[in-house]
């Protein structure tokens, strides 16, 4: 399969050409950006890695972008280290890890579950939700009665050691609105899209959410809109960072809207962050990213604050890309 990957330092004329049209656009001025042909995965920090290659492994077989995303995450989910996704997640405030997951395919067909507790892989039941029931979202007991019911696997949180964590949080900190720093070093949610070689997008999206939020805190990342959107006709969009401003701007159904009028991945993902940041006046530790594919193999991504990356796999590349950002820490 023909395939090319443009950055900063191997912009071509034939870039150029395929983006002319993009209002808005700064082109692809910057290493944060691309654009490829054939199947890709783009997916949200550094555990985005193995996500990918086990997306890929459904990509490169032919297979579809919904399967992709599904069974990518999945790896994520099952990571005992990681903090900020399924089985290893830190609890809300009162002690309960509650799992918040969405999908969405090329049909626009989507499902989700929120404030979930004790079940290893939320994004899974999140695409029962949405292939086997008429609705789009379940929650809490009614999302756990659903998962027990359709025979999905069980899993007991908080790990002994995240419990620990937590019984330390708090003693030593009462403030429940204290806001995590959200970067790379604490990793947080995994938002992963793809194309297939049929040209087909889909997307996914799970969390344990903010760390110690208060009990029944539900962020974006279950909300198509908010923290996942997939439109086949242009592209698809997820996020991580402070899930009440994503809201706020409808993010990641923002990102695909400014997509469909022209703009770039970037400029789009750009243009959300810039709302993010003109409705908050207090952007103290306001970390929010987004990451976004078109429907031509372009991509990228844009954060408020420096250190948001993204994991990028094609049949050529399998790295790490810094996502464009509008100020250092
Ligand atoms: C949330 N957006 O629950 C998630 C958390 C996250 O990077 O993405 N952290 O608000």
């Amino acid at each position: 399969m023909k395939r090319r990957a443009f950055f900063k330092a191997g912009l071509s004329l034939g870039a150029i050409s395929l983006l002319e049209p993009l209002k808005g656009a700064n082109l692809l001025s910057s290493s944060f950006e691309g654009v490829t042909s054939g199947p890709i995965v783009l997916s949200t920090w550094i555990h985005g890695l193995e996500a990918n290659r086990a997306a890929w492994e459904v990509l490169s077989k032919g297979g579809k972008a919904i399967d992709a995303v599904e069974n990518g995450v999945r790896i994520t989910e099952a990571d005992l280290a990681n903090r900020s996704v399924g089985i290893g997640g830190r609890p809300d405030r009162d002690g309960h890890v509650t799992l918040d997951a969405c999908i969405m395919d090329e049909k626009s067909r989507c499902g989700a579950v929120a404030f979930m507790e004790g079940i290893a892989h939320p994004i899974s039941v999140a695409r029962a939700v949405m292939e086997t029931t008429q609705h789009v979202m379940l929650v809490g007991e009614g999302a756990e009665k659903f998962a027990s019911e359709n025979g999905f696997k069980k899993a007991k949180m908080p790990l002994p050691e995240v419990k620990k964590d937590w019984e330390k949080w708090k003693k030593e900190n009462k403030d429940v609105f204290k806001k995590p720093i959200i970067n790379h070093e604490n990793h947080d949610t995994i938002g992963l899209i793809a194309m297939d070689a049929n040209g087909d997008l889909s997307g996914a999206c799970t969390t344990s959410g903010w760390a110690y939020k208060m009990h029944g805190r539900v962020g974006d990342s279950p909300i198509i809109g908010a923290g996942l959107f997939v439109d086949n006709e242009i592209g698809a969009a997820t996020s991580t960072g402070i899930g009440e401003a994503i809201i706020r701007v409808a993010g990641s159904s923002m990102v695909v809207e400014l997509m469909r009028h022209g703009y770039s991945p970037t400029d789009a993902c750009k243009e959300v962050v810039n709302r993010i940041i003109k409705k908050h006046s207090d952007l103290t530790n306001l970390q929010c990213g987004f990451i976004a594919i078109d429907k031509k193999g372009n991509f990228g991504g844009y954060s408020v604050y420096a250190g948001f990356n993204y994991a990028l796999k094609t049949s050529t590349e399998d790295k790490m890309v810094d996502a464009g950002f509008d100020r250092n820490w």
